[in-house]
């Protein structure tokens, strides 16, 4: 019997991609500086020159598939993060824009065979979003560690068969 785990500090030649909307900056901002701290303190090069990480931003969460898709599909990244808030408003706006991310997200991930973190927010209000990106925890944090282990986790499995 095999039993496959990720580690969260075998970063060595790992390399990450993270997509982050605009959209809701309040808050992506701050997902987006606790991904980063929690990454840098498992080892990854975050500076500005870093090799390991390179961050695309987008206007907001309906097109973070796209770009996930374009960096999964690169080769360059054994792992993508998304990085989005979306907040209900009065309109329909949220519902089309939740699915059309959490689908598109699910489906670039499936596609290319490389793992996609979803750390996309979908909430009520803006303190709800703030709640889960800095005022009791920041989820950002969890997205690194999510995807460390993703990351890890697939070197680790068998090959896929062609
Ligand atoms: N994008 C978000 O990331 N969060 C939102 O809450 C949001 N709302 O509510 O409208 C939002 N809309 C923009 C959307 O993601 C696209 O950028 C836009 O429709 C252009 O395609």
């Amino acid at each position: 019997m095999a039993v496959f785990e990720g580690r969260f500090t075998e970063v060595s030649g790992l390399r990450i991609g993270i997509v982050v909307g605009r959209f809701n900056d309040l808050v992506t901002g701050k997902l987006l500086s606790a991904c980063l701290d929690a990454l840098s303190r498992h080892g990854i090069d975050v500076a500005p020159s870093s090799e390991q990480l390179d961050v695309a931003w987008v206007p907001g969460s309906f097109e973070i598939p796209l770009v996930a898709q374009r960096l999964a599909a690169s080769g360059r990244y054994q792992v993508v993060i998304t990085l989005g808030a979306v907040i209900r408003g009065d309109t329909p706006h949220f519902d089309y824009v939740c699915s059309e991310v959490s689908k598109g997200v699910a489906a670039v991930a499936r596609g290319t065979g490389v793992p996609v973190i979803f750390g996309v927010l979908t909430t009520d209000t803006l303190q709800q979003a703030l709640e889960r990106a800095g005022i009791k925890s920041n989820l950002g944090w969890s997205y690194a560690l999510q995807a460390l282990e993703m990351g890890s986790l697939m070197r680790v499995l068998p090959e896929q068969r062609s």
